[in-house]
């Protein structure tokens, strides 16, 4: 077995305690590495006056890491600035919130550059590499530059925008054309890869050899739809912890007499979180004979609150969360509760197996591990329904969710209301087929499938550069 080398921009190991865990990407990863006796490769989320290339190894949990510092310019310029201010917002359709500016274009550059030449020296030979989401898109070219000649893939966990929103970013050709020194470029779903293709064909003269091959630019490469999935057998487990079921039963009592719906997400703004609000408080003003019957507990611990955007949308959900509490509590009851906290993810097991209710409303998500958790915890003789917006990666698996347009603060109530009246024989078949493949296609099974074609293509050049046919 080849060693695998992970990049991803932060790095989590395993480690269990603590609270750093908050993301999909880190658990998924730290779930990823276990089985292999793997190096993970990241930035520290330290930072230092002046980049040094300074790595620091430790072995946490059976995965070795190693991290660098980067320096405060590169924090704003690359991290807060192209990651998160440019491509997040652009590849989640929020072309009104992408911010360009060619600064940042400059930092993302020049990190990329940095981990390149620190990570280099430490790739044996018949290494794989595995580069995470779009922090790293030029990763492999500037690897390539200082001669890597390994198999190197790239996975995107969020979603690739439609070519024409895609080439509303200045410079779309360059990133785009860096993709294509990798050997395999993999995506969330099958709606992404087809939008990464449409855009190759369209912008840049590209044709597809094959299914899943693509050329441009000289070069060829394979790409593919690998829906990540949970650490299900750990999730089991950690259902059955004493806190997981302190947790359920701390919130059940919480809930007698009424239904608790749920959502859990990072607190930003491609979450759907205001217009949950809205859905919620719509489901509210037209239900007043079931406004006793439900509590709704909405847990959304702070991102990125260096970006202004996040600041508003959480200054917006703290008026609207009070709205709707002030116009619906009664001395002795309130509808609506909203928390900024992280919790440990049994203490969330433990709140998704006491719910009747996920609702989960992004406008736009990779795929969206929330929906998978809320049903990987329901009680398989008495489960609660999900609702789940069409516009997450993970609805194309999910087909017996309640499928909704989170736009539509009327779809969401409507289907609120059929959630709380559905009765338990549907549930259970609803849920069962659900179960089934979030525990089949968990993530051993996205890793499996990743790693297994990055092994496919043929070592130094199999397929790249291409031997283009005329
Ligand atoms: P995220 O945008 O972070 O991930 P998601 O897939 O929902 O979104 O994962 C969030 C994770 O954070 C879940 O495991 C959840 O349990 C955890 N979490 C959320 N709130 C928490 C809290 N209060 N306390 C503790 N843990 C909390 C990105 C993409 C997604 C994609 C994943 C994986 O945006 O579309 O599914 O990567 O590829």
């Amino acid at each position: 077995m080849n060693r695998l080398i992970v990049v991803s921009n932060r790095v989590n190991p395993p480690a269990g305690e603590g609270e750093e865990s908050v993301g999909g990407l880190a658990m998924a990863l730290a779930a990823a590495l276990r089985q292999y006796s793997g190096l993970w490769f990241g930035w520290s989320g330290q930072t230092t006056p002046e980049f040094d290339g300074k790595i620091s190894m430790q072995t946490v949990g059976g995965v070795t890491t190693a991290l660098i510092d980067l320096e405060p310019a590169d924090l704003d310029e690359y991290y807060n600035g192209y990651a998160n201010r440019t491509l997040w917002p652009l590849f989640h359709y929020r072309t009104d919130l992408a911010a360009y500016d060619r600064v940042y274009g400059e930092g993302y550059s020049r990190v990329n550059r940095r981990f390149a030449e620190t990570l280099a020296p430490l790739i044996g030979e018949g290494d794989l590499i595995w580069v995470h989401d779009y922090h790293l898109i030029p990763l492999a070219r500037e690897l390539r530059s200082l001669g890597v000649k390994n198999r190197i893939g790239f996975f995107l966990h969020i979603p690739w925008p439609a070519h024409q929103v895609f080439t509303t970013l200045p410079g779309h050709g360059r990133l785009v054309e860096a993709m294509f020194d990798y050997d395999l470029v993999g995506f969330q779903t099958a709606e992404y890869r087809q939008a990464f293709e449409e855009y190759v064909l369209a912008e840049a003269g590209g044709a597809e050899l094959q299914p899943g091959v693509l050329t441009a630019f000289g070069r060829t490469l394979k790409v593919g739809a690998f829906p990540i999935g949970l650490d299900a057998a750990d999730f089991a487990r950690m259902l059955k912890t004493p806190r997981a079921r302190r947790m359920r039963d701390v919130m059940t009592a919480a809930t007698v007499f009424r239904h608790l719906v749920v959502g859990v997400d990072r607190l930003d703004y491609s979450k759907g979180l205001e217009e949950r609000f809205l859905g919620f408080e719509r489901f509210l003003a037209d239900n007043p004979d079931l406004r006793r019957e439900v509590l709704m507990l909405q847990i959304a611990p702070v991102s990125r609150e260096s970006v202004d955007a996040y600041q508003e949308i959480r200054g917006r959900l703290d008026a609207l969360s009070g709205r709707i509490n002030g116009e619906y509590s009664d001395v002795d009851w309130n509808p609506f509760r909203y928390v900024n906290r992280t919790y440990r993810r049994d203490e969330l097991a433990g709140v998704y197996a006491a719910a009747r209710v996920g609702l989960v409303t992004p406008l736009r998500d990779g795929m969206n591990l929330v929906a998978k958790e809320f049903v990987a915890a329901q009680d398989p003789d008495d489960p609660g329904v999900l609702i789940l917006s069409r516009f997450a990666g993970a609805a194309r698996q999910m087909e017996e969710a309640l499928l909704i347009n989170p736009n539509s603060p009327e779809e969401i109530a409507d289907a609120l209301k059929r959630a709380i009246a559905m009765d338990r024989p549907e549930r259970v078949r609803r849920w069962k087929a659900l179960f089934e493949k979030v525990e089949k296609e968990d993530v051993t099974a996205w890793r499996d499938a990743f790693v297994g074609a990055l092994e496919g293509v043929m070592e130094s050049g199999g397929t790249r550069p291409a031997a283009l046919a005329s």
